[in-house]
């Protein structure tokens, strides 16, 4: 029996292994050739998309098979296009690479660049007959696309601050690199297909990474020398890693599958790493089997042995991550049906000793490096607010032109953060008047200038591109962070603001589940809503709302923003505040609280924290008109506005509502 089928019997051990067959994509894979085919043979035909086949082995190339689906007409052939994404450890993007993706955006994709959720860049709209030109273009200016997606470890995060004079970050982003080229595929396939076989002029890898690579921990190699981590069913779903310092939580470190912490000495030698793992936030609605996870801690690494216990995770979750459900495969789930401790047995085994103890690590914060910092060696670096990540032109912001200017005229080198920002670096303090100057003509704002709401928000690409998107996103947020803010200006919280993300659907692209309020795509312009995420992202959000239509956005949240002014402590921030007093009491007070449309006069209900009472005005309300209605039934309204997560007046205005519509309809019908 191969590693691989042995591994599904394995895998879930109250079915028999022969009702539980291995996904179709297991298949693909297995008949791939080491990620060859079809790719290889589907591009050589004048067509404008790939077989679904090639589709999943695509990824692995780094380019996803997309549509504009802007554009669908019904019985016409969808705008086949192609999203490509890079493979940019830590967010490192070289001078040179950068203007090539600049020129590549106009010349092959929409003219947009966009900055991801995990340090990369990805180019949308190029199509199928320019993606090798667009590849290799890539490729040969010091970049790379390969293992960008699929199933494969993905590009490894670290902290984006480039700090000279600090160890630990450069230990972080040495690190990050590494570990990208320890898990890199070994496959000949993609330089074949897309460079004809030229191989790419790259940084050597370091001698430990190529050393590690082959060496076999019990069992952490496969025996195909194509592969020698992955084999050839590489792994059973996507693999995050990330790399970070004490206290710097700019990487959403409990998000990913597995991440280091850099455990120096205090005169600043590098001694090891704490290891987290499990974590991750994919999810579908309606599938309580789903679930957001954070990592859990499961102890320390010398620095000597990192590569090693990286590979026991890795052969971990590549020999016993569930391969017949791809909805189960992720390794958050391996740690949830096992539990820590039986995970760590099974790391240790492949490791060859026990895991060390963890060791004390300082409270994480959020971090994000935007405006003018110092480097720690003369050098300057700036960090810069790109809205959702989209770098592009328009008629009040050249943010494009801004970006390739600099780099044009400086030779500067790039770090992209976690929060879809630019880090711009090794700027000379003489240049800096010079930057600035292009930056305003442009009219990019300093981070001082932009409202800390859209500052710390992010929204996934979700419509026209994304396939899965079930809801707008990256075009829907602008406007509603201006309701957002319009709202809390209402109710007398000027000067508040908390992390707001946003997706198109469930599957978590820009950590919604970790933000202090999240809108989650459930449907055409509905949207589930989590609240209660710690402000640092070491706590997880709960779900709130089911399906909030949009429209309904400043009834639902009028309440609860009066609610976190009144009840909050001094300094609790929103997330906290939503996670301290619990879903329930909000609830209660939003079903409880009097808008400035309908009060209830016939309820003498005390709300939950019994501040406000049917006589006291919102914070809205000028005009307020009373109706009168039987206490019973607004007891019935009042449970009614509980279940369904909605102001009892918006309850009472729709009843009325569709009452005085039948008698409408009546009354012009008298028949
Ligand atoms: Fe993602 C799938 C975009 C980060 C969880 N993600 C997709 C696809 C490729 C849609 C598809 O499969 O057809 C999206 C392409 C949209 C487009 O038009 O560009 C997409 N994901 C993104 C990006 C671009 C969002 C962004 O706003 O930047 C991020 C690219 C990161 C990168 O450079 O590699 C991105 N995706 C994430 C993250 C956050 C992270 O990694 O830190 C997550 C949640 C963390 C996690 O993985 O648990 C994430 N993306 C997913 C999932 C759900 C995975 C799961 O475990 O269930 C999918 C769907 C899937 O894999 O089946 C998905
Ligand atoms: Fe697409 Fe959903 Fe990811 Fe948004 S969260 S990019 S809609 S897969």
């Amino acid at each position: 029996m191969t590693l691989f089928f042995a591994a599904f019997l394995m895998v879930n051990t109250q079915t028999p292994a022969a009702v539980r067959k291995p996904s179709k994509v297991e298949a693909i894979k297995d008949r791939s050739n080491f990620l060859r085919e079809p790719v290889a043979s589907e591009l050589l035909l004048d067509t404008t998309h790939f077989t679904e086949d090639a589709i999943q082995i695509l990824k692995f190339h780094g380019s996803y098979q997309q549509d504009n689906r802007d554009n669908r007409v019904k019985g016409q052939e969808k705008d086949y296009q192609f999203m490509l994404r890079t493979r940019s450890p830590g967010g490192f993007i070289p001078p040179e690479l950068y203007l090539t993706l600049d020129r590549l955006s106009d010349e092959y994709g929409n003219h947009t660049l966009r900055a991801t959720t995990r340090q990369g860049f990805q180019l949308h709209g190029v199509l199928k007959k320019n993606l090798k030109a667009t590849i290799a273009a890539i490729v040969r200016s010091m970049g790379s696309t390969l293992g960008a997606c699929g199933d494969i470890n993905r590009n490894v995060m670290a902290p984006a601050a480039p700090f000279r004079n600090r160890p630990e970050y450069e230990y972080a982003r040495e690190y990050a690199n590494n570990i990208a080229d320890l898990l890199a595929p070994q496959s000949g396939a993609y330089y074949e297909i897309w460079l004809d076989g030229e191989k790419a002029i790259s940084a050597e890898e370091a001698p430990a990474v190529a050393a590690a690579r082959q060496r076999n921990g019990n069992g952490t190699i496969s025996h195909e020398p194509e592969e020698p981590i992955y084999g050839k069913h590489y792994m059973p779903r996507k693999f995050k890693i990330c790399v970070t310092v004490p206290g710097d939580n700019s990487v959403d470190l409990y998000s990913q599958d597995v991440s280091l912490v850099v455990i120096t000495t205090p005169d600043g030698e590098l001694e090891g790493f704490n290891v987290f793992a499990g974590g991750g936030l994919g999810r579908t609605h309606n599938k309580e089997e789903t679930f957001p996870r954070i990592a859990d801690p499961i102890g320390y690494v010398d620095k000597a042995d990192v590569y090693d216990l990286v590979k026991a995770i890795v052969a971990t979750q590549r020999d016993y991550g569930d391969r017949t459900d791809r909805r189960h495969a992720r390794m958050k789930y391996l740690l949830e049906d096992w539990g820590v401790e039986r995970f760590c047995d099974k790391v240790a085994s492949y490791f060859g000793k026990p895991i060390q103890p963890f060791k004390p690590l300082p409270e994480f914060e959020y971090l994000d490096f935007l405006g003018w910092h110092e480097q720690g060696d003369g050098k300057l670096f700036l960090g810069i607010s790109i809205h959702n990540g989209r770098i592009q032109d328009s008629e009040a912001l050249q943010l494009k032109t801004a970006l390739r200017e600099i780099v044009q005229t400086f030779n500067l080198p790039m770090l992209l953060t976690p929060s879809q920002d630019v880090i711009v670096y090794d700027i000379q303090p003489a240049q800096k008047t010079q930057v600035q100057q292009i930056l305003t003509r442009c009219g990019v704002k300093g981070e001082d200038a932009i409202d800390p709401l859209v500052r710390y928000s992010m929204a996934c690409p979700a419509l026209p591109t994304c396939g899965l998107a079930t809801a707008e996103s990256e075009r829907a947020i602008p406007g509603i962070l201006d309701r957002i803010r319009a709202l809390l200006n209402t109710v007398g919280l000027e000067q508040e603001h908390f992390i707001i993300r946003m997706t198109g659907c469930p599957n978590g692209c820009a950590r919604p589940y970790l933000a202090e309020l999240a809108f989650v795509g459930n449907g055409p312009d509905t949207y589930q809503i989590w609240l209660g995420a710690a402000p640092n992202q070491t706590r997880l959000a709960q779900v709130y709302l089911e399906k909030l239509h949009i429209s309904d956005l400043e009834t639902a949240f009028e309440p609860i923003f009066v609610y976190f002014k009144e009840a909050r402590t001094p300094g609790e921030r929103f997330g906290d505040f939503c996670d301290r007093v619990g879903l329930a009491s909000i609830h209660q007070y939003v079903a409880n609280y009097q808008s400035s449309e309908v009060s209830a006069a016939g309820s003498e209900t005390v709300p939950a924290n019994g501040n406000v009472s049917p006589d006291q005005g919102t914070a809205t309300s000028k005009i307020r008109r009373r109706v009168t209605i039987q206490e019973d039934i607004y007891a019935r309204l009042q449970a009614a506005a509980v279940r369904e997560g909605k102001p009892v007046s918006s309850l009472a205005n729709a009843a009325i509502e569709s009452y005085l519509h039948s008698l409408n309809q009546a009354n012009s019908n008298p028949d």
